[in-house]
């Protein structure tokens, strides 16, 4: 009895103290986040769990942590998560819960974006469907029916959060939370409801308890005590609404988003650099990156319209969760640095001094310590400064960050870590064939285009978002039209015309495909028209509508229609008569998805599994189910599939969908030649390239979807096209290019793989870029080419010094920056 009451006791104490050690006090003040008292500079990225796999979220949450991040931070995406109303999914990589506690492992905090409206590329801002098609609903607004869905769902997550202890004031990552999303862009359209909305989001969130802060992000009337919070490519021009609020910046765009007909966009490391070291310079103490992972817009998930699969977003960690580098290496320089003087950042008394020419001299002072920033604004401008008796060079839209007010540790503008130029390799796996044997069977569509079969049916054409719940990419609506032999329409030339809003038409009349018809990037809606012979007496009418992801962001983004909006028309011309049919209001019958959708020929044990034939495989032909099988590459490597010769469609591996493919769109004309200069305000058509290509052509294959032996590829191929290309490959370094001033270690890495030769080294003024590095006018009296072979070639990685101990004395003129550059191969 004695046994047990002490050890039943010892489990309370234990308990006891471990809840009352490992709760965290989260609070603030004007100047900084507060964690336990202490002022804190925080560095946080965004990394959204459904765009990756339960598998890859622990190496990306070390490869953040080793990059310097303090927390992670995540939306909660509201339709995959309810995808019917109140029937949930949180399996697989919509385990959120799994996720914070990755985060928690490894020993990061946690932002959790709750929204629930989230934006985020992602598709219809996170909005489930059933919502939309709620009677009385509106959304973002002051609306009962919308704001009991938002609460139920809000609550729900904070009570699966709170029931693992996953906030700090239980003991848990998680420091801030946020409601609603950038509601402060759009609040102007919804008048006065919208005002009240944001006074309904703030009392609500506070209702929930959670024990850490609240944050709105651009919303600068957020009440109290929610903290405003900046957005954008730039923040340091933002001030908070409440001298209590600390300067925050929830939105750091790394680059940007890309859409089918895009170009690529970039955004430099110099740049991203810049941007953070000036809002620290300018008093900011909480920054996170949107995105440090951006990954993969899998299944249907991504937003719209156009969005692509890929959701790289030029962040810091690839798509496949490779560094990208230098951004990843020269962002993690910056965090240590930015680490270094927390006390003085959080603590000590701003002074700004102007040194002219938009040249910005910031200190810092506590009692014990002093450091400083010196910040060029200036574009075109590089400038050498006097600042407390020392010289500094500071090239221009660059800032210097001097821990000691004496010494320069970082220039955002001067780079040291390695550029790896990232290269696929193909398949090498054992008895891979080089092409794949593909089989193949044909979409059914004589239910509907032939006999206009369908589910429902209405006296109007009404919305795909209402008709089909999103259930599917694909709505068909089907009418038929008796023309008389005496109907005053007939002429030699007949057309039909629909107006349409997106995304894809395929118009059929009696069975046969009359024509289909896009959206252009950025043009949504649009007016289709062919000429067709239609038969006297019945013609069968159908429109096979498909949606690329649902619209994201905008005032009342949730109203814009989809699909085929009509008028649908039949027009007969004779001279200078014309006779218009409206067939709008006659009766439409609907039917949601495709056969092979329904019968999932997608999965490896999919019924119809036999109907498959080898014989008379097609080519670019419309509506075509491909499926083949192949070897897993060997390694650990990314994999990515090579669909290049497809049209449109989607693809799935061992019966996971990887995804919308369009590498036919390809992206629009228009990048320039120039090297990509970081100077200057970046915006997403700065440092574009991709050009004419095919938008996207290699889609990610998460290694946790392939098993050892043999793997299966299904393709729905809707355009039609060309499959005998498409080959399995791996994402590798190809080669890497190091950087380092003077003073400064020079570190490359081939990132699991051995260098294999040096191509270019030189100590001094290199000119050039990575690829195309060339001598400069002075040198080191050593050949650099050796001394780097002996250090690296044979190794995984090296280092070595940028100096003239071991590169010899240079000739070159004082005021040259001498540096180290070097092109390995890996
Ligand atoms: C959400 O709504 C359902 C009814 O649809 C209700 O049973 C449940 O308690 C609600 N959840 C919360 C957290 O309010
Ligand atoms: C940048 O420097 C140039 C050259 O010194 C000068 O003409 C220009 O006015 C400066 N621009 C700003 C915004 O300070
Ligand atoms: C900071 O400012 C306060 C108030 O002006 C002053 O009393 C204090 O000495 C300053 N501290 C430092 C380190 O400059
Ligand atoms: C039909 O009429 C349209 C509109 O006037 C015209 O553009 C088109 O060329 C005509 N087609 C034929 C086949 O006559
Ligand atoms: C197509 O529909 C849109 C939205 O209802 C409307 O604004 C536009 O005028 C229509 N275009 C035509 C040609 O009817
Ligand atoms: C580089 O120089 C530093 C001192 O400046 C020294 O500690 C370090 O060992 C050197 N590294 C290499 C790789 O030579
Ligand atoms: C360095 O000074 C020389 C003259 O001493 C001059 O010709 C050269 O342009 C200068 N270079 C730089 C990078 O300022
Ligand atoms: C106002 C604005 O452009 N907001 C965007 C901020 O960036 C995120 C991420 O790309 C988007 O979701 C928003 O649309």
């Amino acid at each position: 009895m004695g046994f047990f009451k002490s050890v039943f006791c010892f489990i309370v104490i234990f308990f006891l103290f471990l809840s009352s050690t490992s709760a965290t006090v989260v609070s603030h003040d004007g100047r900084a986040i507060t964690i336990d008292g202490q002022h804190r500079v925080l560095l946080s990225g965004s990394i959204h769990y459904p765009r990756s796999t339960v598998e890859m979220w622990p190496d990306l949450i070390k490869k953040a942590k080793e990059g310097g991040l303090d927390a992670i931070e995540t939306y909660v995406f509201w339709n995959v998560h309810e995808p019917q109303r109140r029937y949930y999914d949180f399996t697989g990589n919509l385990d959120l819960i799994r996720f914070l506690k990755t985060i928690q492992d490894e020993g990061l905090y946690a932002v959790l974006r709750i929204g629930p409206y989230v934006c985020a590329e992602w598709n219809y801002g996170g909005f489930p469907m059933w919502l939309h098609n709620m009677p009385g609903v509106e959304l973002r607004t002051a609306n009962d029916v919308f704001m009991n869905e938002m609460k139920n769902f809000t609550t729900l997550i904070v009570d699966m959060v709170k029931k693992e202890k996953l906030f700090a004031s239980q003991g848990g990552p998680i420091i801030l939370a946020q409601i609603e999303n950038e509601y402060g862009n759009v609040m102007s359209s919804y008048g006065d409801a919208g005002k009240a909305y944001v006074d309904w989001c703030a009392n609500m969130a506070e209702s929930q308890n959670i024990g850490v802060p609240w944050i709105m992000c651009q919303q600068s009337d957020a009440p109290q005590p929610m903290i405003n919070t900046c957005n954008g490519w730039y923040c340091d021009q933002f001030t908070p609404n409440n001298p209590n609020s600390p300067k925050m910046w929830t939105e750091n765009w790394t680059g940007w988003f890309k859409s089918w007909g895009g170009k690529d966009p970039h955004r430099t490391a110099e740049d991203v650099a810049f941007a953070v070291a000036r809002f620290f310079q300018t008093g900011g103490t909480f920054q996170n990156y949107y995105m440090y992972h951006g990954g993969t817009n899998f299944g249907r998930t991504a937003g719209g319209p156009y969005m692509t699969t890929s959701y790289d977003y030029d962040a810091p960690l690839d798509e496949y969760g490779n560094l990208n580098q230098p951004k990843w290496g020269h962002l993690k320089e910056l965090h240590a640095v930015l680490h270094s003087i927390e006390k003085p950042l959080t603590e000590g008394n701003i002074t700004n001094i102007d040194l002219g020419n938009s040249v910005y001299a910031t200190i810092y002072a506590t009692p014990e310590k002093s450091s400083c920033f010196l910040g060029n604004t200036n574009q075109t401008s590089d400038a050498t400064v006097v600042f407390q008796g020392n010289s500094f060079s500071v090239p221009a839209w660059s800032v210097s960050i001097l821990p000691d007010c004496k010494t320069e540790e970082y220039n955002t503008a001067k780079v040291n870590t390695q550029t790896s130029v990232m290269v696929k390799k193909p398949n090498q796996a054992e008895d891979q064939p080089a092409a794949l044997n593909w089989k193949w069977r044909p979409e059914s569509i004589d239910d509907t285009a032939l006999h206009g079969k369908g589910h429902a049916s209405t006296h109007q054409i009404i919305d795909q978002k209402t008709a089909a719940n999103d259930a599917s990419d694909y709505l068909w609506y089907m009418t038929s039209v008796d023309l008389k032999g005496n109907d005053p329409i007939w002429s030699d030339n007949m057309t039909i015309r629909v107006n349409g809003s997106g995304h894809i038409l395929h118009a059929y009349v009696n069975g046969k495909l009359v024509g289909s018809q896009w959206a252009k990037y950025g043009v949504f809606n649009y007016v289709f028209e062919k000429n067709v012979k239609f038969n006297r007496g019945k013609n069968l009418i159908t429109l096979l509508s498909a949606t690329v992801g649902f619209q994201n962001y905008g005032p009342m983004f949730d109203l814009i229609q989809s699909g085929v909006i009509g008028p649908v028309e039949i027009i007969g011309r004779k001279g200078d008569e014309t006779v218009i049919k409206d067939l709008s209001t006659r009766k439409w019958n609907y039917r949601v998805g495709l056969h092979g959708y329904d019968h999932k020929l997608f999965k490896v044990d999919s019924p119809l599994a036999s109907r498959w034939q080898s014989e008379d495989l097609p080519l670019n032909r419309m509506m075509t189910w491909y499926k083949t099988t192949f070897k897993a590459p060997l390694g650990t490597d990314p994999v990515v599939v090579d669909l290049q010769g497809l049209g449109k469609g989607e693809a799935w591996v061992n019966g996971h969908s990887i995804g919308r493919y369009w590498p036919s769109f390809l992206a629009e004309e228009g990048c320039s030649t120039d090297a990509c200069d970081y100077r200057g305000s970046y915006d997403n058509n700065k440092c574009v390239s991709n050009c004419g290509h095919p938008t996207q052509r290699w889609y990610h294959v998460p290694r946790s979807f392939l098993q050892d032996d043999l793997n299966t590829l299904v393709l729905f191929e809707e355009f039609g096209g060309n499959p005998s290309l498409v080959n399995f490959q791996t994402t590798v370094v190809g080669s890497a290019c190091g950087n380092a001033y003077e003073k400064k270690t020079l570190e490359l890495s081939c990132h699991g793989n051995p260098i294999s030769a040096i191509k270019f080294a030189s100590f001094g003024a290199p000119e050039g870029s990575c690829g195309s590095f060339q001598k400069g006018a002075c040198e080191g009296s050593n050949d650099a080419v050796p001394i780097l072979e002996k250090a690296c070639v044979g190794k995984e990685s090296c280092s070595i010094n940028a100096s003239e101990d071991i590169f010899g004395s240079t000739n070159c003129d004082a005021n040259v920056t001498r540096r180290l550059a070097v092109e390995a191969v890996c």
